[in-house]
C-alpha cells in the first residue's frame, strides 16, 4: 500500500502532466478522482488545498501542491532508482524549468482560455476572449518549432519534466488551434510525445471523458478511436 495520493481527473492537462511523470518515475500513488462539479468534493477539497486546483498529492497527510513542484517532489523523494526528469547538471535543470515553464504559461494558459469560454452560457461567449489567446498559441507553436531544430525532445537529450508539461498542452491546444503548415519540427515532436508510453496510456485513460472536453470537436479522430486510425 502506497502512502502517496494523487487527487486528479482523468481529462485535466495538468493531471495528465502529473500522470506522465509519476509512469515517467515509475511511481506507485493511490488514485482518487475528483469531480470539481459536485459541491461538497469542491468544498472537501478546498479544505485540503485552497486554491482548489488539482492535481493534489498528498504524502503521509501532507499535501504537495503546483505540479512542477510535484514532480521536483517525486524526483527527490520517491523516483525509481535511475529514473529522472530534471538532470543533476545545475544549467540542464534549468533548461528544463524553463521550457516547463514556457509550455505551462504559453501554451496551457491560453489552451484553457478556450475551455473557460465554450464552459460559458452561450450568450455570455466573446469571439474577443479568445482572440488573444488564439494569437499566443500559433506565436508559442512557432517559437517552439523553432527551438526544435535538431532536438529530439524540447529540453536536453533525454524526456524531462519539460515534455511531461508539453504533452498535454499541445495535446488540448492542437484541438482548439491546429498546427499551421511549415511547423513540421513541433508536428514531428507532437508525434514523438504520443508514441511515448506514458502519454499514450494517459490519453487512453481520458478517452472515456473525451466527450465532456469542451473543445471535442476539434480533437483528432484517431484519438476517439486509435484502431480507426
Ligand atoms: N498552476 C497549477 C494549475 C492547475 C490547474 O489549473 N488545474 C485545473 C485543472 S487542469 C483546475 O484545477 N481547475 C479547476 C478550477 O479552476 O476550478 C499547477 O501547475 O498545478
Amino acid at each position: 500500500m502506497t502512502a502517496l495520493t494523487l487527487h486528479y481527473h482523468p481529462l485535466s492537462s495538468y493531471c495528465h502532466k502529473v500522470l506522465i511523470a509519476l509512469e515517467e518515475l515509475a511511481v506507485p500513488v493511490e488514485k482518487r478522482l475528483l469531480n470539481l462539479g459536485d459541491p461538497a468534493q469542491r468544498a472537501a477539497f478546498r479544505a485540503l488545498w485552497p486554491t482548489g486546483k488539482m492535481p493534489l498529492l498528498v504524502d503521509q497527510g501532507e499535501p504537495v501542491a503546483e505540479t512542477s513542484i510535484i514532480i521536483e517532489y517525486l524526483q527527490r523523494k520517491h523516483a525509481a532508482p535511475g529514473r529522472t526528469l530534471i538532470p543533476n547538471d545545475a544549467e540542464q535543470a534549468l533548461e528544463v524549468r524553463l521550457w516547463d515553464r514556457l509550455f505551462d504559461q504559453y501554451v496551457m494558459t491560453p489552451m484553457n482560455a478556450f475551455t473557460t469560454d465554450l464552459l460559458r452560457a452561450e450568450a455570455d461567449r466573446d469571439a474577443l476572449n479568445v482572440a488573444p489567446a488564439r494569437e499566443m498559441l500559433l506565436s508559442s507553436y512557432a517559437m517552439i518549432d523553432r527551438h526544435l531544430e535538431g532536438r529530439n525532445w524540447v529540453a536536453g537529450s533525454a524526456f524531462s519534466m519539460a515534455d511531461c508539461a508539453a504533452a498535454p498542452a499541445l495535446f488540448y491546444a492542437l484541438a482548439y488551434v491546429p498546427l499551421p503548415a511549415g511547423h513540421e519540427r513541433l508536428a514531428d515532436y507532437f508525434e514523438r510525445l504520443q508514441a511515448r508510453a506514458s502519454v499514450a496510456r494517459t490519453v487512453d485513460a481520458a478517452r472515456p471523458f473525451f466527450k465532456f472536453f469542451p473543445g471535442r470537436q476539434g480533437l483528432s479522430r484517431r484519438f476517439w478511436d486509435p484502431a480507426a486510425a
